[in-house]
């Protein structure tokens, strides 16, 4: 039938979409300690290097978002984390959507900068004065909700 046919090859396309790169779901984690959001500065490439970010990465073909928050924090960051729901809304970038979660570390974990050049927890005062990547800026919103007044 039609609709059949229609939706097998609308799966096709994004499978092809998503094999050059375009359409990715990317995961960036709002990591919150203490009323403060953990900032990584990036290393890469050079358009971000010295630019903050919250943390993540893209999202692999089948695994549900908050696995890939709690998979791109230990890769990235060393720790271990826990999603605590969505922030913000969906956020258009480059490599397809960017999609925002809060998570808090698991006890006795502590975040390290395995693969950015420092990290800073960033309090409600402070979160307009960082330097943040342009997708991550357009959260900070969200973020000052999440964190509270200062
Ligand atoms: N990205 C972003 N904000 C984040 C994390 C990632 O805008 N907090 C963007 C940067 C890249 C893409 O997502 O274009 C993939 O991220 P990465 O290069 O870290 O894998």
């Amino acid at each position: 039938p039609l609709r059949r046919l229609r939706s097998a090859r609308a799966e096709r396309l994004v499978a092809a979409a998503t094999a050059v790169g375009a359409g990715a779901v990317v995961v960036a984690t709002a990591l919150v300690r203490d009323g403060a959001v953990l900032a990584a500065q990036r290393t890469r490439p050079p358009a971000l290097a010295g630019r903050w970010e919250l943390a993540g990465g893209r999202v692999e073909a089948g695994e549900a978002e908050e696995d890939a928050v709690v998979r791109e924090c230990r890769e990235e960051l060393g720790c271990a984390v826990s999603p605590t729901g969505r922030v913000g809304t969906d956020l258009l970038i480059d490599a397809g959507v960017l999609r925002v979660h809060a998570a808090v570390l698991v006890d006795g974990s502590a975040p390290t900068a395995l693969e950015h050049a420092g990290l800073r927890w960033v309090g409600p005062a402070e979160l307009e004065a960082v330097d943040w990547v342009d997708a991550d800026r357009a959260v900070l919103p969200d973020l000052r909700a999440l964190l509270g007044p200062s």
